[in-house]
């Protein structure tokens, strides 16, 4: 018997890909490389897979009409039109709180190379400069003031890590949470004007585009550092780029960027940042968990089973 068909819409990571293959048989990117050989395999299409980064758009979603789930290995879903999933009765599933932990991490790993320069200075070590001098000065971590943008379930893991590095924390989110015991601005630009390092982990699309533009850079000020673990689409990047070169922020940790993999030149030349290729949530132990989750979500939209985690847009209609 044939297995059902589903849908790869991005390079999928090797875990979920293999799991998909166990079941179903995976079409990779054929409605980009064969859209005319996808026109008659797309009412086929039982499922859609993803990963955080992957668009699903409108167009796309109609010509897989009969499929019975989208299910993004990731959190965000930003690329996904889950209004327009809704209106084909496709649910669409994410993979929450698995990847919390890293992405913490990991954020916590760029505040701390940012302020203490360790890649700089293992550049340091490496290219024979140490006999010739001193590295230059850091900025202190421990006790410094941390600001983050989105107080949800990856920014509350932030917080946590760095009330043990003894920081004093504040956010910004849509509303305040009162239980949280953090003071809350309400915008980016008086948190920026409040901290030393501002840690950016929201939502990307339409809500947040730019929410971190030339003014809260210039609130952050000469001795703020930016990290942004969220999307590129989160931060102005030429804002971000001229406040670079300008001296008017100190310096940036940066996870994600405006048109991934390609990370602008300009950047890499630049001694005051730290640059990663999207990797916050890329460790064997979390990939597998992510993988895990995402396959169960396909195998229970393609067989009518309970999803595990959809996005919240459609566990409100699910209930
Ligand atoms: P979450 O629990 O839904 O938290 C999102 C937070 O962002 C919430 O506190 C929300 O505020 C806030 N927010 C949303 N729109 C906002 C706006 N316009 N202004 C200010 N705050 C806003 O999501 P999560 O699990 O923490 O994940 C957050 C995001 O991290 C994901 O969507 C994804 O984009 C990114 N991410 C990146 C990586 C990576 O590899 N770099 C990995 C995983 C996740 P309210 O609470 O007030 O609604
Ligand atoms: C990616 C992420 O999904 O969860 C998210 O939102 O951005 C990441 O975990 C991951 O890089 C796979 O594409």
């Amino acid at each position: 018997m044939s297995k059902p068909d589903v849908l790869a819409v991005a390079k999928l990571h090797p875990f979920y890909q293999k799991a998909l293959e166990s079941v179903y048989t995976v079409h990779d990117r054929t409605h980009i490389t064969d859209p005319a050989a996808f026109a008659a395999l797309a009412p086929r299409i039982v499922g859609v897979a993803g990963t955080g980064e992957a668009s699903v758009p409108r167009s796309l979603l109609a010509q897989v009409s009969n499929a019975k789930v989208v299910s993004v290995f990731g959190v965000g879903y930003d690329g996904v039109d889950v209004a327009a999933a809704i209106e084909h009765g496709i649910p669409v599933t994410h993979t929450p709180d698995v990847l919390t932990d890293d992405v913490a991490d990991l954020a916590m790993g760029l505040v701390l190379s940012v302020g203490r320069t360790i890649p700089q200075a293992d550049q340091f070590v490496r290219a024979g400069q140490w006999p010739s001098g001193p590295i230059a000065l850091g900025r202190k971590v421990s006790g410094a003031r941390l600001g983050i943008v989105g107080l949800g379930r990856i920014g509350k893991a932030i917080a946590q890590r760095a009330s043990g590095f003894g920081m004093s924390i504040a956010y910004t989110a849509r509303s305040a949470k009162t239980d949280s015991g953090f003071k809350f601005f309400a915008t980016p630009a008086e948190l920026a004007a409040n901290v030393d390092f501002l840690v950016v982990i929201t939502p990307g699309g339409a809500g947040t585009k730019h929410l971190i533009n030339a003014d809260v850079l210039k609130a952050l000020g000469p001795r703020g550092f930016l990290i942004n673990v969220a999307r590129g689409s989160v931060v102005d990047e030429e804002a971000l780029i001229a406040a670079l070169q300008n001296g008017t922020i100190a310096g940036a940790g940066l996870d994600v960027f405006a048109n991934e993999p390609n990370v602008p030149e300009v950047l890499w030349t630049m001694n005051n940042v730290v640059l990663t290729p999207h990797m916050a949530s890329a460790t064997h132990e979390t990939r597998q968990a992510m993988a895990d989750l995402a396959f169960a979500n396909m195998q229970a939209g393609t067989s009518g089973q309970p999803l595990r985690t959809p996005v919240p847009e459609c566990a409100a209609l699910l209930k």
